[in-house]
């Protein structure tokens, strides 16, 4: 059985375009919630591998995606490395900050695999459980966009404290880097080694950042990462997302080597078909937004979407995770839209 979002992926595009949603799974689906609420701490829910593999296939089941992602987090990784990490009801992710010499000591790679086996162990039971043309997407946060969880503490607007240390501390800053680009790389070999066919990194706070800077805290270590993935599986294709990265992202895909890149909603799509789309495979760019409004507008925004993207491998997303308040009837409609298209 041939998994078509996997070929798309490699570069063999089919007739029909392949189609999968970032946050699937998530609080949108009445049977998300109902198997959320058996479990208070979100990290828990994360670890937990019977609870994570079937709400990672609830919308698999609904909808007919082409890919499935592992239910987990990004802030898996640094609970990993042994940062306190927890979700407050209301107000996202809270950790202790890394922000010194002293709370970085408090980080290794010990534990690493210890601690999060268990979404390994999801991996296999995913592996096991899904549809044979179905692709199982592993994922990971970037180094950077991870960094501004690990440093301010919490979620935060326009990642003044990472940035902050970025400039005046460096040389810690590029130690929280390069522990995490260890971190990241072995955490994505091993999903791989678990049974993921794919992995996508998401950076989603990659926005507004000086070219130089760029280079160093986005392009860098994502290269890396990149390359030590490549050294073990040479043949699992891997996703970047460096959200919000405008004009740098040709620049992004040159230089990362990745299989495919993910469009943010703002992306205009002719400029993609011209400059990315003849390198790697595109994924993306429908506003989520529009998904809660639905109607004759999210398909016919849907149909030109694929009309534009149809002369190479495209796989269909959104330019971002769906909202809570997304009506799941919607999803069936856009989901509908994809499966009729024909390149
Ligand atoms: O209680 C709940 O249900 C909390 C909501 C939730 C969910 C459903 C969080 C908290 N994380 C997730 C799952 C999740 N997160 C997935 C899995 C599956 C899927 O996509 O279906 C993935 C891939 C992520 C990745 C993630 N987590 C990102 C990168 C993608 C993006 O959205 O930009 C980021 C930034 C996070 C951090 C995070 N996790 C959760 C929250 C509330 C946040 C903070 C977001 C913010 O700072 O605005």
């Amino acid at each position: 059985m041939t998994k078509l979002l996997l070929e798309t992926l490699k570069g063999n595009p089919g007739d029909r375009v392949p189609f999968w949603f970032m946050r699937q799974a998530g609080r949108y689906l009445p049977e998300y919630l109902e198997v959320r609420a058996t479990t208070n701490s979100f990290m828990e829910f994360c670890y937990s591998p019977d609870k994570a593999a079937e709400v990672t296939l609830q919308p698999i089941r609904r909808y007919g995606m082409d890919g499935a992602i592992l239910f987990a987090d990004i802030l898996v990784a640094p609970d990993g490395l042994g940062q306190k990490v927890w979700f407050e009801k209301g107000h996202g992710p809270k950790l202790e900050p890394v922000n010194d010499e002293a709370s970085y000591a408090k980080l290794s790679m010990g534990a690493f695999h210890d601690r999060v086996g268990n979404v390994y162990e999801t991996v296999r039971r995913l592996k096991a459980e899904l549809p044979a043309e179905v692709t199982l997407l592993g994922f990971a946060g970037a180094p950077w966009t991870v960094a501004t969880y690990m440093i301010a503490g919490q979620g935060s607007k326009d990642h003044a404290a990472a940035r902050q240390l970025g400039y005046g501390n460096p040389e810690l800053f590029g130690k929280i880097m390069d522990m995490l680009v260890d971190a990241t790389s072995e955490y994505l070999i091993a999903q791989i080694d678990a049974g993921a066919d794919a992995v996508q990194i998401f950076d989603s706070w990659s926005a507004a950042i000086p070219e130089t800077m760029f280079e160093r805290w986005v392009i860098e270590p994502t290269k890396e990462i990149v390359s030590r993935i490549r050294a073990k599986h040479a043949e699992t294709p891997i996703i970047g997302f460096p959200r919000l990265a405008g004009a740098a992202l040709p620049t992004f895909v040159d230089a990362v080597g990745i299989d495919c890149v993910g469009l943010d909603t703002g992306v205009p799509l002719d400029w993609a078909a011209r400059e990315i789309q003849p390198k790697v495979c595109v994924q993306g760019n429908m506003d989520p937004h529009l998904v809660v409004s639905g109607g004759d507008l999210m398909v016919s925004e849907a149909n030109r979407i694929l009309e534009q993207l149809r002369g190479g491998a495209h796989i269909f997303n959104l330019g971002h995770g769906f909202v809570p308040e997304t009506p799941p009837e919607n999803v069936a409609l856009l989901s509908d839209t994809i499966k009729a298209f024909r390149r």
